[in-house]
């Protein structure tokens, strides 16, 4: 019956809440469903695990949210800039040895929030190790190719897709949008763009209609089978976000009405990948 858990951190000003808001989409956490009304607003952040640890005895000296992380150097480094730039009332520790075998740091971002972020130095607890991509988009380029028509979907597929680079901290300057004719010119743009190596991953959108395309398996076929091939050609990931649907309604509905924005899952998709390759690489 249990589904989640939620802490509340009051925020003192609109001002703060709108740096936070950004920190921690800049961070990677997920953006859950928000609240705004006459009487304040609400940011909700969701993680992967949540728990709600009791403690008795020994009262660990620690703030009350803590927020297990990898990679938690470059997470402090995240934290320290946005500190440099916003923070004056800010308090950012150390990173330190835990009594738990983990690191930790702890920030005061706000009056009343103060945050613990740690990594468990064998996070995987005996389990084989994998590889597996960051959702930090900060310091990478990406292309976006997408496809005018059906273009009052294909427009919402495209600001998920920023959406999502934007809050995984991606800059604007690092985002390349090229506008194509239809889905059949998709890959040929894909692929000059996968070829100049100059973006970590590129993004495709689309929208081909069953229902008013005749030759539309002929397209559907032609446009996978080049995207596939310039993402295997060039070694460059390339996220799928060209939807294929029997009517409008469908394809509104997957462009941010009641089935998700495939955009922003592209990108998200897009992000992940660039990590991977950026890992692999590094690894091997
Ligand atoms: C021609 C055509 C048709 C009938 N339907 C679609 C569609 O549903 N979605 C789409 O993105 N493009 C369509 N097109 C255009 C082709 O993709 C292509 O742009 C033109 O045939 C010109 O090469």
């Amino acid at each position: 019956m249990i589904k989640g858990i939620t802490l509340v951190a009051p925020v003192a000003s609109d001002d703060a809440f709108d740096k936070l808001a950004s920190l921690f989409g800049a961070l990677g956490f997920e953006p859950g469903k928000g609240w705004s009304d006459e009487t304040g607003r609400g940011n909700a952040f969701l993680a992967p695990i949540g728990n709600l640890e009791l403690v008795t005895g020994r009262q660990p000296a620690l703030p009350p949210v803590l927020i297990e992380v990898t990679q938690l150097d470059a997470v402090y480094d995240v934290v320290r800039q946005w500190v440099a730039a916003n923070g004056s009332a800010t308090a950012l520790g150390e990173v330190a040895a835990t009594h738990w075998n983990s690191r930790l740091f702890t920030v005061t971002l706000a009056e009343n929030l103060q945050l613990g972020f740690w990594e468990s130095e064998n996070p995987l607890h005996g389990k084989p190790g994998a590889i597996e991509g960051d959702l930090s988009a900060a310091g990478k380029k990406f292309a976006i190719v997408v496809a005018r028509w059906n273009a009052v979907i294909t427009d919402r597929l495209l600001q998920g897709s920023l959406d999502a680079l934007h809050r995984s901290g991606c800059a604007k300057g690092d985002i390349e949008i090229v506008r194509v004719p239809g889905a059949w010119e998709v890959p040929s743009a894909a692929r000059t763009l996968a070829e100049t190596k100059q973006f970590a991953a590129i993004i495709t959108l689309g929208v081909l209609l069953r229902g008013e395309t005749a030759h539309y398996e002929a397209i559907y076929n032609e446009v996978a089978r080049g995207i596939g091939q310039s993402q295997q050609e060039t070694g460059v990931p390339h996220a799928f976000g060209v939807l294929t649907c029997e009517t409008l309604e469908q394809a509104l509905d997957r462009a941010g009405l009641k089935a998700g924005n495939k955009g922003f899952e592209a990108a998200i998709a897009a992000i992940e990948m660039a990590s991977i390759q950026e890992k692999i690489a590094v690894k091997n």
